[in-house]
């Protein structure tokens, strides 16, 4: 019985390698669609943060195969050992407790500088890409309960924090370029939200009475997932949007009807009673 305790600390990790081994295969990884099976990051940035995130799973997986080692190879000893044998006790260790500070406190700061870089570029405004800068933002993405409500500035007009007269309304369904940061400004209009683009890796919280400036870059045309990643009522499973990218024509097209279709009267034109 003592054996089967030490098997079974060694059993564990064998169980975390072969489970993550399986996932990706699976569609159990990262949110994966038909189109892409394994779940990558369909945005650069996207990218980046995986790579910080199997950075920091190694780490993990490394500690984590290492104790649970430690813990079958202590207990396997004292399965094995003669019984006639006394058993030793030990308390406090200096070296060992300095080890596991210093180790420890060495990895964190090293995760710290080394993810420095990724998340100035994903959070902080001086550090945006240039596009973004040059371009402003494209659209004001506002949550509520329950969906999202998109409102673009009247085409050629820059978008201003007060909704303006030809401004146009979408509500969930986000239009933005292809191969090109594109910025929005996010807010919420009651509780807080959180806009979640999960293929894309984007995630930030939508804060009552803030305006969050946010960023993503989509390269490949396509439909991608906007969802709610904050219990934010009972309806918090309905906040589900698409996000279209396609080439800029497109999104000037998309705009062109949206201000077509706002600002019709009800009355056909001439044309097309004929
Ligand atoms: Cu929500």
């Amino acid at each position: 019985m003592k054996k089967f305790w030490a098997l079974f600390f060694f059993f564990w990790p064998a169980v975390a390698f072969w489970s993550c081994w399986i996932a990706r295969s699976r569609g159990w990884w990262f949110p994966a669609s038909e189109d892409n099976p394994l779940g990558l990051a369909m945005s650069p940035l996207g990218q980046q943060i995986d790579g910080l995130f199997y950075l920091i799973l190694g780490i993990v997986a490394v500690v984590f195969v290492g104790t649970q080692f430690a813990l079958g190879y202590a207990l396997w000893m004292s399965a094995t050992k003669e019984d006639s044998k006394p058993a030793h006790y030990s308390h406090g260790s200096h070296s060992l407790e300095l080890i596991w500070t210093i180790v420890p406190a060495f990895v964190l700061v090293f995760i710290a500088l080394y993810q420095m870089n990724v998340w100035a570029e994903f959070r902080v405004q001086s550090y945006f890409p240039n596009e973004t800068k040059e371009d402003g933002p494209k659209l004001e993405v506002t949550a509520r309960q329950f969906e999202w409500r998109m409102r673009y500035p009247a085409p050629g007009q820059v978008l201003s924090n007060q909704p303006q007269a030809g401004d146009l309304y979408a509500v969930n369904e986000m239009h933005v370029q292809t191969g090109r940061p594109v910025k929005f400004n996010l807010r919420t209009g009651d509780v807080q939200h959180a806009f979640f683009a999960p293929q894309l890796r984007v995630k930030q919280d939508a804060v009552a009475g803030l305006i969050i400036p946010v960023w993503l870059e989509v390269p490949k045309a396509g439909k991608y997932d906007l969802v709610c990643a904050e219990l934010c009522g009972w309806g918090h499973y309905k906040m589900r949007a698409t996000i279209v990218a396609e080439p800029k024509e497109k999104v000037e097209e998309y705009l062109r009807n949206l201000e077509q279709e706002q600002n019709f009267d009800g009355v056909a034109p001439a044309a097309a009673e004929e």
